[in-house]
């Protein structure tokens, strides 16, 4: 691994901070306090979701064997009795990556030398599944507090360009514009803008290829405000292309392995942020479990919003 990512592990890494056990990172900071707070954020009872839907129009063009949802009706309009007006049921299956649509990254998905967030051993990642650090561990979570930080309103901008990379000060800027401050537990959610890509200009390759985000300083202020997850609006999470070609992914790998800290990817924002810049509230109660996949890496999810 790339030395400056080392150096900046050794500031960042929680291993050990909750037990040598631990695979639940960072969503540990979501304490009963911290929760009771998040509870008193809904005040008008405004809900949004902020999914993709999960439909074979999703963001997916094939690339790195990710598909769109594939969904099959397996029965349909099958009766329950012999009586031709009685009652009848539909059934229906759906076939998708884990990873294709709206997301957690969850703490098995990146690794290097040798071992998983908390020091657990690769080893315990196989064709069966993650042994430790699945994303059925977070299955009483992941709910708490929300933050919006809306990075593109508070630079002026409809959306930030692909390669732009979001720095800790880009972070401290949107929270004084909105005034609003991070705090430990707290879900951060990172409006970038660039869902508009395939919301709005229906371009899935310019969505998915390049990318806005976070770069790789942003990491230490995660750590910092003790962040329980972080999320935005892109594929990503962190810029794409790389700021530096020479390290791969230094937020998932920072993140996820030394901090214990999830992604989410592909949250739609626009409609919360919309909100947000009505009432000028940027907080809410947000609930996002991921679904319990017995040694899943991933999930998909719906996330609500509530104000
Ligand atoms: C990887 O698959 C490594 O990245 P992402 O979580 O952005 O899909």
């Amino acid at each position: 691994m790339n030395a400056a990512i080392v150096a900046l592990a050794e500031k960042v890494s929680n291993w050990g901070r909750w037990g040598p056990d631990d695979e639940r990172g960072t969503v540990n900071f979501i304490t009963p306090a911290v929760l009771r707070a998040a509870a008193a954020c809904i005040r008008h009872g405004r809900i949004f979701s902020l999914a993709l839907p999960l439909g074979s129009d999703g963001p997916q063009f094939g690339q790195a064997g990710r598909v769109n949802p594939v969904h099959v009706m397996t029965s349909l309009h099958n009766p329950m009795s012999a009586d031709p007006d009685g009652l009848r049921y539909a059934d229906d299956f759906i076939m998708m990556p884990l990873q294709c649509a709206t997301q957690w990254d969850g703490l098995a998905h990146v690794h290097y030398g040798g071992q998983l967030y908390n020091g657990h051993s690769v080893a315990t990642v196989t064709a069966a599944g993650a042994e430790r650090n699945g994303i059925d561990k977070m299955a009483a979570g992941i709910v708490s507090r929300g933050v919006l930080l809306d990075v593109a309103r508070a630079k002026g901008v409809e959306r930030l360009a692909p390669g732009e990379a979001i720095g800790p000060a880009d972070l401290d800027a949107a929270e004084q514009a909105q005034g609003v401050r991070v705090r430990s537990g707290d879900v951060l959610l990172v409006r970038t803008g660039h869902m508009q890509v395939f919301t709005r200009d229906a371009d899935r390759i310019g969505y998915m290829r390049q990318m806005p985000g976070l770069g790789a300083a942003c990491v230490e202020w995660l750590h910092a405000r003790e962040v329980a997850a972080v999320a935005t609006d892109t594929n990503m999470v962190e810029v794409y292309p790389l700021e530096d070609p020479q390290i791969m992914l230094p937020v998932h790998a920072l993140c996820i392995r030394d901090m214990g800290l999830t992604l989410g990817e592909m949250f739609d924002l626009e409609a919360l942020a919309a909100d947000c810049a009505g009432d000028g509230v940027w907080t809410f109660f947000f609930s996002a479990p991921p679904l319990p996949v017995t040694g899943g890496v991933g999930s998909p999810i719906n996330p609500l919003a509530i104000k």
